[in-house]
């Protein structure tokens, strides 16, 4: 049996480790779940019970979508992710890691706040645009965060970007964030995000889920 990948296509934590995986060249079998109905063998390699959940062909369990990026690219990594242009594989995981703790808290207050009337999301707008302020900043001097191309961090963060313009997209995009806006969009509509955005039917576990490589990509 091959790795299995268990998914859902709009979560931007399944999303960063399925750019990470098609980039790699590895192929997985990727099986589509449903949130509100969670298959039990994913439950039983998984119980925290959150996707991405990756099965490895050794019975290797990775339930973090980050360490499904690190997983990855271990076993290749043919577009140097890991190898950034400017400063390290550090300096990403720190700014990785401001993505996912205080921006990604923010974020969620803000996504929250947009559909209930009685909460006030802007402070938490406010918070997490400060980080987005950041990230301007580099861009202003280079095309991806790390350099004239794209690296890890680039892909690690842009689904939460992506999600954060998604609560309010007028307001994100009358932002003066030039820089932000471009890169944002170049990695929206590129090749990579738009492969592993494809649309699969929800996996049944008497079926084979869909293979997923970077074939897909190629096409
Ligand atoms: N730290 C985890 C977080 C993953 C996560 O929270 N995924 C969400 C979907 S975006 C999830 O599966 N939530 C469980 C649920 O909604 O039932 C990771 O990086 O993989």
């Amino acid at each position: 049996m091959g790795h299995i990948l268990y998914s859902f296509r709009r979560c931007p934590y399944a999303m960063r480790g399925r750019m990470a995986l098609m980039v790699s060249g590895v192929e997985v079998e990727l099986r589509e779940v449903v949130l509100r109905n969670k298959p039990e063998a994913m439950l039983a390699a998984s119980p925290k019970a959150t996707v991405p959940v990756l099965i490895c062909d050794d019975g290797t369990i990775v339930d973090e979508s980050f360490d499904v990026m690190l997983w990855a690219l271990e076993q290749g990594d043919p577009e140097k992710w890991l190898a950034p242009l400017e400063e390290d594989k550090e300096a990403m995981l720190a700014l990785i890691a401001e993505n996912d703790g205080p921006f990604k808290h923010n974020l969620d207050r803000y996504k929250y706040a947009t559909r209930y009337e009685d909460v006030d999301g802007t402070e938490y707008r406010t918070l997490g645009a400060a980080f987005l302020g950041k990230l301007e900043g580099r861009l202003a001097s280079r095309a991806y965060l790390f350099g004239a191309r794209p690296a890890l961090a680039d892909f690690a963060i842009m689904p939460f970007i992506r999600q954060f313009r998604v609560a309010d997209a007028t307001w994100f995009d009358a932002q003066d964030w030039p820089h932000l806006h471009r890169w944002l969009g170049e990695l929206m509509s590129g090749p990579l995000f738009t492969a592993i955005m494809a649309k699969y039917s929800p996996w049944a576990p008497e079926e084979t889920g869909v293979a997923f490589s970077r074939a897909a990509l190629l096409d």
